[in-house]
């Protein structure tokens, strides 16, 4: 490969300066003799060599060039894909399709029967082990610290006892969440009434996932909850942000929700805004939007503070409040599945995080990473009904993670961090707003002024900070 400084030394010799990027392009090229062809094609006038004039890059609408051309492509979550919420009829279609498809990645694994077989028989087979799959109905702690957890099939329920003697499995056993699938391979008591847990299955990501990445080169910034009309919306954090996208070499950028603080999203929240009009606060993001390059392909989900309804799928936002975006902004729903360049990033704003904070024990608003490992080992973005997360339910459960992305974004709770699990790369984006009077009695100590810049060629994340 050709040095830096040899590379300089050539453009120098006839008087011209030349930008890193094109170094950087020629070194990647490895291609002596592209020098001498950018010599003889480059303007007269010109005194620094950049990008543009590099022979044979594509040029741009906006008229810059650069040296790929952006290629994304929304999977699941185009604007109106999600349907209306409706009455019961639909959460028992919804929960079907979760346990199908949840079951069947379970089953890939293991040989399982019905529920009703086993406990309508048990003189046959309290003896032999057996496998069930079903989702769980309802989990609780005995007086004696097991876990007792109701699992239910389409055909029958069983109740089944995890014993907190068996160390292996009982740290799972802990971590199981209302309404997520699980298999379960045990024996069942003589009469029927008990099922006792050996070991514990999840639908998970197959130990021999590969992730794809992408073969030319691409870079995303990922980020979330800028939460502009708050009065602790960080301007000039942003503002040293927009201006090292300027010269940035990303093609993307991804906002996984909370763009604006909202109005009415909790109690007194009209102190802590510094525009009160929702659609004020829109226009200002837009204002900002038109500030990033035009080049940069903008992906924008919405998340708890956003306009749209609460309920998990959200709609994408309405033109009523876009109309001034500019062009290479694209709407979509929450969550949803873009492809860049091959390379699919779910996007999920986070609700669900609270409510496994809760549940999961040991689990932190510090480790967010470790909360998206829980959510990929279930294949759920959200595992509970009823909580803080409210769930439409419709036909299809929107919120299986299948298939699986080569990236996980997740936001919500304003703090960055970071995982790898079984090959899928886990982003929790941190926030553009400093901690506010709630998170303070919460003791949450956000992250904010953090981008997340990801190479698709090699799914290398790096932290940016412009605190
Ligand atoms: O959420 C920002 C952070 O604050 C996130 O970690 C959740 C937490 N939060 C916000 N509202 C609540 C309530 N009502 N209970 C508990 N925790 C909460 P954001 O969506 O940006 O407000
Ligand atoms: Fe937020
Ligand atoms: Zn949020």
């Amino acid at each position: 490969m050709l040095a830096e400084r040899e590379i300089v030394q050539r453009f120098l010799a006839t008087k011209l300066q030349v930008h890193p990027d094109v170094v950087h392009y020629i070194r990647e090229q490895d291609d002596p003799a592209l020098i001498d062809r950018i010599i003889a094609e480059i303007p007269g006038d010109a005194l620094v060599v950049s990008v543009q004039h590099i022979p044979g890059l594509k040029k741009e609408r906006d008229g810059t060039r650069f040296l790929v051309d952006p290629e994304i492509e929304v999977i699941v979550g185009s604007p109106g894909t999600t349907g209306s919420v409706s009455g019961f009829e639909d959460a028992v279609h919804y929960f079907r399709d979760r346990y199908n498809r949840l079951s069947s990645l379970i089953r890939s694994r293991t040989n399982s029967m019905p529920i009703e077989a086993l406990v309508t028989s048990p003189h046959r087979y309290h003896d032999q082990e057996c496998t069930v799959i079903g989702m769980v109905v309802e989990v609780r702690t005995t007086a004696k610290g097991h876990r007792l957890v109701e699992l239910e099939d389409p055909t029958g329920t069983i109740l089944v006892l995890f014993n907190k003697g068996r160390n292996e499995m009982f740290a799972d056993a802990e971590r199981i969440l209302p309404d997520e699938v699980l298999g379960v391979k045990g024996k069942l008591s003589q009469d029927g009434g008990l099922f006792f847990a050996e070991q514990l299955f999840r639908p998970d990501i197959p130990l021999k996932h590969a992730p794809y990445t992408s073969e030319r080169q691409g870079k995303a910034v990922l980020i979330s909850d800028v939460h502009v009309g708050s009065d602790t919306f960080l301007e000039d954090a942003w503002n040293r942000f927009a201006d090292w996208l300027q010269d940035a070499d990303a093609s993307y950028l991804l906002v996984a929700g909370d763009l604006v603080d909202g109005i009415g999203i909790y109690p007194g929240q009209e102190h802590e805004l510094t525009i009160r009009n929702i659609y004020e606060q829109y226009d200002v993001f837009a204002d900002m939007m038109r500030d990033l390059p035009s080049r940069l392909r903008i992906v924008l989900a919405p998340g708890n503070h956003d306009v749209v309804r609460m309920a998990e799928p959200q709609p994408a936002l309405p033109p009523e409040f876009t109309a001034r975006f500019p062009e290479n902004c694209m709407m979509v729903e929450n969550p949803c599945l873009v492809s860049l360049q091959g390379v699919r990033v779910l996007m999920y704003h986070g609700r669900s995080i609270d409510d496994m904070i809760g549940l999961i024990p040991g689990a932190s608003y510090e480790r967010p990473g470790e909360i998206m490992e829980e959510m990929l080992k279930r294949r759920l973005l959200a595992s509970t009904y009823g909580m803080r997360t409210p769930i439409a339910a419709m036909k299809q459960d929107r919120l299986v993670i299948d298939p699986l992305p080569e990236i996980l974004h997740t936001g919500h709770v304003h703090i960055c961090g970071i995982t790898k699990y079984r090959g899928v790369l886990g982003v929790n984006t941190g926030t553009w707003q400093s901690q506010t009077a709630f998170q303070k009695q919460m003791n949450i100590n956000p992250t904010p002024g953090r981008a997340v810049v990801i190479d698709l060629e090699t799914l290398q994340p790096e932290i940016l900070d412009f605190s």
